[in-house]
């Protein structure tokens, strides 16, 4: 067995650690694995997404997480993605899950804010670049150009400041950048924390989306498997009815801009009191119930 293959799962992964995975993983599978860049943030970091494929013209599922800088619970349910599709392949269903689609992942969608959670504030959020205001850093999940600002937000020292423009972070436009141009990807997931919901379309309006009922039907299935794992139990609903408003976010821009029909944030458990800082301890547990969700939002794609 090749040495360092396998992501370290007993561990939260600096960003490098993260990039030093993809290389190993894409250098063992290089019939599954492609790696694209997809963009650069501001401080110049990669967009880094690995594409987990067996063979042309399927429709693909994606999967970002850390778009919310201190959201560190969220990768390692990725990386555990990612070694289940391929050093795990063998193992259950998990060939009949690659055969059936493709697979993205961006491990680290906002880097910048990631590297700065490691060095200098654990709890930051937004991205790192300037505002031309008193305060650093936008929201991504609020940038993006559907229901954008809204609430009319021109605050920079808001921890959901949505630029001065939509698409003002290159971190989100790049996301969007990216599902336009590869319309085969009919599945989005934004994996975020803390607080156990799945949550769907709309964030700006407690009014249901068009489709609500499928939504609804592939969350609620998404939950009960994640309810046979450990027994945890997530809300399901939309945004603005089970959490909060929320103009200008990822899942609304995917869904309705991009006719991504599965379209969903979730939000995974946070380690009690610690909240977004959780002990290392809970990777595992949430690592195993979100795959079971990971694989019903793959099974229900449209076929291609
Ligand atoms: N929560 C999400 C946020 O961006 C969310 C919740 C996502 C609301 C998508 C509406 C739409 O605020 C966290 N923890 O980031
Ligand atoms: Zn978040």
């Amino acid at each position: 067995k090749k040495e360092g293959r396998a992501p370290n799962l007993s561990t939260f992964l600096t960003f490098e650690e993260i990039l030093a995975y993809i290389d190993e993983v894409s250098a063992a599978f290089p019939d599954i694995v492609t790696v694209t860049d997809i963009g650069t943030s501001t401080q110049g970091r990669p967009l880094r997404v690995i594409k987990l494929s067996n063979g042309p013209g399927k429709n693909a599922i994606w999967f970002d997480s850390v778009l919310h800088a201190r959201e560190w619970i969220g990768p390692p349910t990725a990386l555990f993605a990612i070694n289940e599709l391929t050093e795990n392949l063998a193992n259950g269903n998990n060939q009949a899950l690659l055969n059936a689609n493709d697979w993205y992942f961006l491990l680290v969608a906002n880097p910048d804010g990631y590297a700065y959670t490691w060095s200098d504030d654990r709890l930051w959020r937004k991205t790192r670049s300037q505002t031309g205001g008193l305060c650093t850093g936008t929201d991504p999940n609020r940038n993006f150009d559907q229901f954008w600002n809204e609430d009319q937000n021109s605050n920079t020292c808001s921890e959901t400041y949505p630029g001065a423009n939509a698409f003002s972070e290159p971190e989100a436009k790049a996301i969007a950048d990216f599902l336009l141009a590869n319309p085969s990807i009919t599945a989005y997931v934004s994996i975020h924390s803390y607080g156990k919901y799945i949550l769907y379309p709309w964030g700006h309006t407690t009014e249901l989306p068009p489709t609500v009922a499928e939504l609804d039907r592939v969350a609620q299935e998404a939950n009960a498997a994640i309810e046979s794992v450990n027994g945890n139990s997530y809300t399901v609903g939309t945004a603005a009815n089970v959490l909060y408003f929320a103009y200008g976010t990822s899942h609304d821009w995917a869904y309705a801009k991009a006719n991504v029909p599965i379209s969903y944030t979730i939000e995974l458990p946070g380690g009690g009191l610690a909240g977004f800082n959780p002990p290392a301890s809970l990777i595992a547990p949430t690592n195993a119930e979100c795959w079971a969700a990971y694989q019903v939002f793959a099974a229900n794609l449209p076929a291609s």
